[in-house]
C-alpha cells in the first residue's frame, strides 16, 4: 500500500500525546507529534521509540494461561476464545460463591477509562480503581479540600504564566510534550521559573531561582511563604475577601512559621526566600505554584499540595489567566459530551471494598485506593475479594515491598493481567491477555477538558504483528463470554458511533486533524461566575470534611527525621528516556539508559570513600542490590536518589534483566504507611543503607 498518514495517540506513557504516523505496507516509517496540536510536531524520546515496542519479540505474543505455580513462568498458549471462556467461567464461579462485588479492577487511569468503568459496573462490582494511590491522589484530595474540584479541573496556563513555581516537579524530564513546549515558550517570552527540589535537575538548570531543600521539608517552605505574604500584607486582599473562607484561621495558624524559621528548617537562605516572594507578588496573578504530580512521598505531602493551592489563592491565581484557570467541560462551551459507556449499566449497590466514600468519606470513591482493596483480599473485611483484573498496571513495581504485596494476593482465585509488555505482575498472574501496542490498536474516543476542550481518537496505524488485541476487543471478548452484550462491540466504528450519539459529530470529523475541537479559541471562565463546590462556596482554608474525620486542614509542622549515619533517605524520580518500569527493555531506550545509578552528595560519598562509577551496595530491610554511584554536589547530603523502574528480574526480558536496582523493593512495610488525609502511599519515609561494594 502506498504511503499514508494516520492520526493517532502515543501510548509510551500515560500523557497520551496526539501523533501523526507515516505508514506504508503495514510498516511504520515515521512518528511525529500531531502538527495540528500544541505539540507542533515534537515528540519525546520515548514517543519516538514507539516502533521498537511494536517490533519487540520479548513481549507477550499470545494469550497465556498459567500451568505451574504463580510466578514460576510455566504457561500454556491459548486461543483468544479459550482465554475469554476461561476468564468468564472463573469470574462466574467466584461471583456466585462470594458475590458480585468480590471482583476488583485496577488500571493506569487516563482518557479511556470510561470503558473500563463500564466493564466493572457490568460485572456488578463497585470496585473500579486506578494506580493513583502511588502517584497523585494527594494532589487530587488537596485540590478538593481547597477548591472542591479535582486537580484536572484547574488548568496550568503555562503559556501566559509570568512566574512558574515547580516544587517536587521536574517538568523538563518528567515529560508532557505540550506542557514542555508551553513552558519553554513562556520562558522565552521573559517568564520566570523557580525550582524547589532536593537535587539539581535539567529543569533547575533553566530556573531563575533554585532552592535545594532538605528532603521532606517542603511544607515548612510553603508555610514560610504564606507567613511572609500575610505578614507583609502582600497577598491579594480583594480576592481573599471575595473568594476565600477561613482566612482568619489561616492568619492565626501561620504565626509561628516565619521566613527565618522556614529558611533554617529547609537549609536555604532567608534573604533568597524573601526575594522570591517579592517576585511572586510582582508577577501575580499570572503565577502557577505547581501543586506537584508524583507526590506519594511523605505523610505531609498532602499539606504541601494543599498549601500550594492556598498560596495560589493568596496571589489571586486560581481562576486567573496565566495562573490556574478553570477547565472547561464540553457543556461549558455549549457542546454536548460523549455518551458514556458507564450509563449502560446501573450503579452496583454494594459498598466499595476499599472503604473510599463511606469508611473514608473524604476519599474520592471514583478510583478509590487499590492498596486498601488488597487488604480486603487478605482480611475478608468488608467482604471477600477473590478476583483481580489488572489492566495496564504493574502494582508489583508501582507499590513498595513486592514480597508483602504477593502475600496479600494469595487468596485470589483469579488474577488476570492485560498488558503489552512483561511485568512482575503479569509474570505472577493466572492469565495474561496481551494487548496490542498502541500503533496496532484503536481506542475509544476520549474527551479532554481544558481551555479548549476537544474529543480525540486513537486510530490503528498498522495491523498487529502477533496474536494480540486492542483493549476494547479484549473487554468485548470477555463481556460476550459473560453475557454482557452491551459492551460486546463488533467493531471500533460501532463503539465510536455509540459514543458520538447526540454530539452532532461523526468519526469523519476527526479525519482532518485527528481530533475534533469543541471551541475555536481558549475560553477563560470568570471566577465570579463559577460555582465553587465547597461547603462555603469559597476556597476553603479549613475543610469540614477532613475536620469531621479528626484531621486538621491546617496541620502543625513536624520536622522530618534525619537519616542515621551510613544511611540516606530514599528519593526517586523520572528521567527523560524511560517511562516508569515498562521501557527499560525497549531496544532503543535501553541503549539510551541501560541501568539506574545512585546519586550521592560528594561530601557524604567522600566519607565512604566512594567516587563516581564505583559500585555501592544499597539495602532496605532484607533487600539489597548493587549499582553504580553518581557523586555530585547537586544533591542534598541526606538524599540517595535513583530513577524508578529498574532492577527487572524476568527471564523473557534479556536486555533489562538484572540491570540496576528497584527502588520499591527497598521499602519494607511500605504498603502500611499511607496518608489517611490524602489517600496515598508515603514512599520516601524509608532510609536505605549505602556501603561501598
Ligand atoms: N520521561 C518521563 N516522563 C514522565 C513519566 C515517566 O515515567 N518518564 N511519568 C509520568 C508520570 S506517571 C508522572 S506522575 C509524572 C511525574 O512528574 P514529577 O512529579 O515531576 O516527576 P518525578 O521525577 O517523580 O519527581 C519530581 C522531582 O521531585 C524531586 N523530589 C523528591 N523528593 C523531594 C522532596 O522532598 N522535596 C522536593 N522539593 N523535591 C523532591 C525529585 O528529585 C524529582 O526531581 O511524570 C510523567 N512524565
Ligand atoms: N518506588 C516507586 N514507586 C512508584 C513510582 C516511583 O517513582 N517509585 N512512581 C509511581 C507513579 S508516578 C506511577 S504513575 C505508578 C506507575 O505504575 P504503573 O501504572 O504500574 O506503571 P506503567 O509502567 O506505566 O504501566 C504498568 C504496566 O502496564 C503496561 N502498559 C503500559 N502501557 C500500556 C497500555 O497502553 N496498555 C496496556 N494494556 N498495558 C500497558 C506496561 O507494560 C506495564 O507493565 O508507579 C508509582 N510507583
Ligand atoms: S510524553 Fe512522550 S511518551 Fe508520553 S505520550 Fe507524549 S510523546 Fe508519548
Ligand atoms: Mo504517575
Amino acid at each position: 500500500m502506498a504511503k499514508h498518514k494516520v492520526y493517532s495517540v502515543c501510548g509510551m506513557c500515560t500523557v497520551r500525546c496526539p501523533i501523526q504516523v507515516d505508514v506504508a505496507n503495514n510498516e511504520v516509517l515515521f512518528i511525529q507529534g500531531n502538527p495540528h496540536s500544541a505539540l507542533k510536531g515534537a515528540l519525546c524520546a520515548r514517543g519516538a521509540a514507539g516502533y521498537a515496542l511494536t517490533q519487540d519479540d520479548e513481549r507477550p505474543q499470545y494469550p497465556m494461561i498459567r500451568e505451574g505455580k504463580r510466578g514460576e513462568g510455566k504457561w500454556r498458549r491459548a486461543t483468544w476464545d479459550e482465554a475469554f471462556a476461561y476468564v468468564a467461567e472463573k469470574l462466574k464461579t467466584i461471583q456466585s460463591k462470594y458475590g458480585k462485588e468480590s471482583v476488583i479492577w485496577s488500571d493506569r487511569g487516563g482518557p479511556f477509562v470510561d470503558l473500563h468503568q463500564a466493564f466493572v459496573r457490568g460485572l456488578g462490582s463497585p470496585n473500579y480503581h486506578n494506580h493513583d494511590s502511588a502517584c497523585a491522589r494527594g494532589v487530587q484530595h488537596a485540590c478538593k479540600s481547597v477548591v472542591g474540584i479535582g486537580r484536572k479541573e484547574l488548568v496550568y496556563d503555562y503559556k501566559n504564566c509570568k512566574h512558574l513555581v515547580l516544587q517536587t516537579r521536574n517538568i523538563l524530564e518528567a515529560i508532557n510534550v505540550a506542557e514542555v513546549n508551553s513552558v519553554l515558550d513562556a520562558l522565552n517570552a521573559g517568564g520566570e521559573m523557580t525550582v524547589i527540589d532536593v537535587r539539581a535537575t535539567v529543569t533547575a538548570g533553566k530556573a531563575t531561582n533554585f532552592f535545594m531543600v532538605r528532603p521532606g521539608t517542603d511544607y515548612a517552605f510553603n508555610l514560610g511563604v504564606i507567613h511572609t505574604l500575610i505578614d507583609l500584607g502582600k497577598f491579594n486582599k480583594e480576592y481573599v475577601d471575595t473568594y476565600v473562607n477561613g482566612f482568619d484561621d489561616l492568619v492565626k495558624f501561620i504565626r509561628p512559621y516565619t521566613a527565618k524559621w522556614a529558611a533554617e528548617e529547609c537549609g536555604i537562605s532567608e534573604k533568597a526566600l524573601r526575594a522570591f516572594v517579592d517576585q511572586l507578588v510582582e508577577a501575580a496573578p499570572a503565577v502557577i505554584w505547581h501543586p506537584g504530580w508524583m507526590t506519594a512521598r511523605y505523610q505531609d505531602s498532602f499539606h504541601v499540595s494543599r498549601t500550594a493551592y492556598i498560596i495560589n489563592a493568596l496571589l489571586g491565581a486560581i481562576g486567573a489567566k496565566g495562573g490556574l484557570p478553570f477547565a472547561n467541560k464540553p457543556g461549558d462551551v455549549g457542546a454536548k459530551g460523549l455518551k458514556k459507556f458507564v450509563d449502560l449499566f446501573p450503579k452496583p449497590e454494594a459498598k466499595r471494598a476499599d472503604g473510599a466514600g463511606w469508611k473514608l468519606p473524604h476519599i474520592d470513591a471514583g478510583p478509590g485506593l487499590i492498596n486498601l482493596a488488597y487488604d480486603a483480599i487478605e482480611s475478608g473485611d468488608p467482604y471477600p475479594v477473590r478476583a483481580y483484573i489488572c489492566h495496564r498496571h504493574d502494582p508489583m513495581m508501582a507499590f513498595p515491598d513486592p514480597e508483602t504485596l504477593l502475600k496479600k494476593w494469595e487468596k485470589l482465585e483469579l488474577l488476570v493481567a492485560i498488558t503489552f509488555s512483561w511485568s512482575d505482575t503479569a509474570w505472577n498472574a493466572d492469565v495474561v491477555l496481551p494487548m496490542s501496542p498502541y500503533l496496532e490498536r484503536e481506542s475509544p474516543i476520549a474527551s479532554k477538558g481544558g481551555l479548549k476542550p476537544q474529543f480525540f481518537v486513537r486510530q490503528r496505524a498498522i495491523q498487529p504483528r502477533y496474536d494480540t488485541r486492542a483493549d476494547w476487543e479484549i473487554l468485548a471478548g470477555i463481556s460476550k463470554a459473560m453475557g454482557m452484550d452491551a459492551l460486546a462491540f463488533e467493531s471500533a466504528e460501532a463503539m465510536w458511533s455509540y459514543q458520538l450519539e447526540g454530539t452532532g459529530k461523526t468519526i469523519v470529523d476527526f479525519e482532518d486533524k485527528g481530533f475534533a475541537e469543541l471551541a475555536p479559541k481558549p475560553v477563560y471562565q470568570d471566577i465570579a461566575a463559577v460555582k465553587i463546590p465547597t461547603p462555603s462556596g469559597k476556597l476553603e482554608m479549613i475543610h469540614p470534611k477532613w475536620e469531621q474525620e479528626g484531621m486538621a486542614s491546617l496541620k502543625p509542622y513536624v520536622s522530618p527525621a534525619k537519616p542515621p549515619a551510613g544511611s540516606f533517605r530514599i528519593i526517586f524520580g523520572r528521567c527523560g528516556v524511560h517511562t516508569q518500569g515498562h521501557t527499560v527493555n525497549n531496544r532503543l531506550l535501553f541503549e539510551q539508559m541501560p541501568e539506574n545509578v545512585l546519586w550521592l552528595n560528594d561530601a557524604a560519598a567522600k566519607e565512604m570513600g566512594v567516587a563516581s562509577g564505583d559500585l555501592v551496595k544499597v539495602s532496605g530491610g532484607s533487600h539489597s542490590g548493587v549499582m553504580k554511584a553518581f557523586v555530585t554536589s547537586y544533591v542534598h547530603p541526606e538524599a540517595a536518589f535513583m530513577i524508578h523502574g529498574f532492577g527487572h528480574k524476568l527471564p523473557p526480558e534479556s536486555r533489562a534483566y538484572g540491570k540496576g536496582v528497584a527502588d520499591n523493593a527497598l521499602m519494607p512495610g511500605g504498603l502500611e504507611n499511607w496518608s489517611k488525609e490524602g489517600g496515598y502511599i508515603c514512599m520516601q519515609e524509608h532510609f536505605i543503607k549505602v556501603e561501598k561494594a
